[in-house]
């Protein structure tokens, strides 16, 4: 399938499907689920090792199998996004960071390719803080509760342009935002393939 029909297929799903959220508890929703309002996209998915479904982990220890996480883009007035990223059933008091990422998921944690860019960076990997930061990217960093719970949003002043983000991915710790070191968040944990632009 090529990039454009692949968007095709992720819109008519957008139609098809109705929103699953997180729901009450183990056991409610689906493996994933995809829905939309009529200006947002929403992903919702439980963590596996396999990558058959949207969410996959590398790293059962930090994001365990079973552990929900639910995306959500919304097209905000003024042509800004707002972006949500919900996470259920991880280790509690632990920080990840999180960024939308170009590829969708796939087995190796390398697949999901580097960061979303909206200007993009002439040198890569982008480690220059005047392209890599929570501006011209999109940063979900967040910290989970006593539950294991977590909830980050950011909205950004800009439209993702459609198949070029395709996912989120959880990072061992917090964003760097040193020179040089910009962006960076250690190993790749887990991701959630988002087929975010899709809605205008
Ligand atoms: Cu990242």
């Amino acid at each position: 399938m090529n990039s454009a029909s692949a968007v095709a297929a992720a819109a008519a799903l957008l139609v098809a499907v109705p929103t699953i959220g997180l729901g009450s508890g183990p056991g409610s929703g689906s493996d994933s689920g995809r829905g939309s309002g009529r200006d947002a996209v929403t992903v919702a998915g439980t963590f596996r090792t396999r990558s058959g479904g949207a969410a996959v982990t590398y790293v059962p220890a930090a994001v365990p199998e079973g552990a929900r996480v639910r995306v959500e883009e919304r097209l905000a007035r003024g042509g800004g996004t707002r972006f949500v990223l919900r996470l259920q059933g991880l280790p509690a008091g632990r920080t990840f960071g999180a960024h939308a990422h170009r590829r969708a998921c796939g087995p190796k944690p390398d697949d999901a390719g580097p960061h979303y860019q909206n200007v993009k960076d002439p040198v890569q990997p982008s480690v220059d803080p005047a392209y890599a930061n929570p501006r011209n990217e999109v940063w979900l960093d967040l910290t989970t509760d006593a539950h294991g719970a977590a909830r980050a949003e950011t909205t950004v002043a800009w439209r993702v342009r459609p198949g070029e983000a395709r996912s989120v991915v959880l990072h061992e710790h917090a964003t760097d935002t040193r020179a040089g070191h910009a962006g960076t968040a250690g190993a790749r944990l887990a991701c959630v393939t988002v087929p975010f632009g899709t809605k205008r």
